[in-house]
């Protein structure tokens, strides 16, 4: 299973995959952090495809196509702003992967790459996070074997030493 989850730092807009995951908002409606940069990548026809979709709960995702990106769909999760940890945080962060899975499997999707989703804007520890990431990757992993690439794209050095840290624990 190791082999098919890979952590890299890097810009996540520059990956090739059947499907990117945006950090989005539930407007769906464009915004700084990653998914302004994925917006300006893939250009102004995913904002269009964004109105069409309308609105996108906390804890859910939405498809859509990845136009000027190297990646074919963009997959639209929106991760909870941080209140503290006692308001379903986690569990709303752990849907948004578990989302996105069952949408790769719904449109038969093989390699997927995903942002450390609420660790930015909206505040959610990225220490707490990437265990719960890591999980639910894990678990899609052992249960999917069609799945034949995980990438978690780091931002930040710093951001990919608390994921590689996770990942040995
Ligand atoms: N590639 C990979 N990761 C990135 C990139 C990139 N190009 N740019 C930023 N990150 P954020 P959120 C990292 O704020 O916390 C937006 O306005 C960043 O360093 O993008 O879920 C939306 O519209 C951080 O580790 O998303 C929402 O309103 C991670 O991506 C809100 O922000 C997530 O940070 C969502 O906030």
């Amino acid at each position: 299973m190791t082999e098919r989850l890979e952590l890299i730092q890097g810009d996540i807009t520059r990956i090739a995959a059947d499907a990117i995951v945006n950090a989005a908002n539930s407007g769906l409606s464009g915004g700084g952090g990653v998914d302004g940069a994925i917006h300006r990548a893939a250009g102004p026809e995913l904002l269009a495809e964004c109105r069409t979709v309308g609105r996108c709960p906390t804890g859910e995702a939405r498809i859509t196509r990845g136009y000027r990106l190297p990646a074919a769909h963009v997959i639209h999760a929106v991760g909870p702003s941080w209140w503290g940890g006692d308001r379903g945080e986690d569990e709303l962060l752990a849907s948004c992967y578990r989302s996105t899975f069952a949408l790769m499997e719904q449109h038969g999707l093989r390699t997927v790459a995903f942002p450390a989703i609420s660790t930015g804007a909206y505040g959610f520890p990225i220490e707490r996070a990437a265990p719960i990431a890591l999980r639910e990757i894990r678990a899609a992993l052992a249960r999917r074997p069609e799945l034949e690439r995980v990438t978690v794209v780091l931002f930040s050095e710093q951001d990919l030493k608390v994921y590689q840290r996770a990942l040995g624990a």
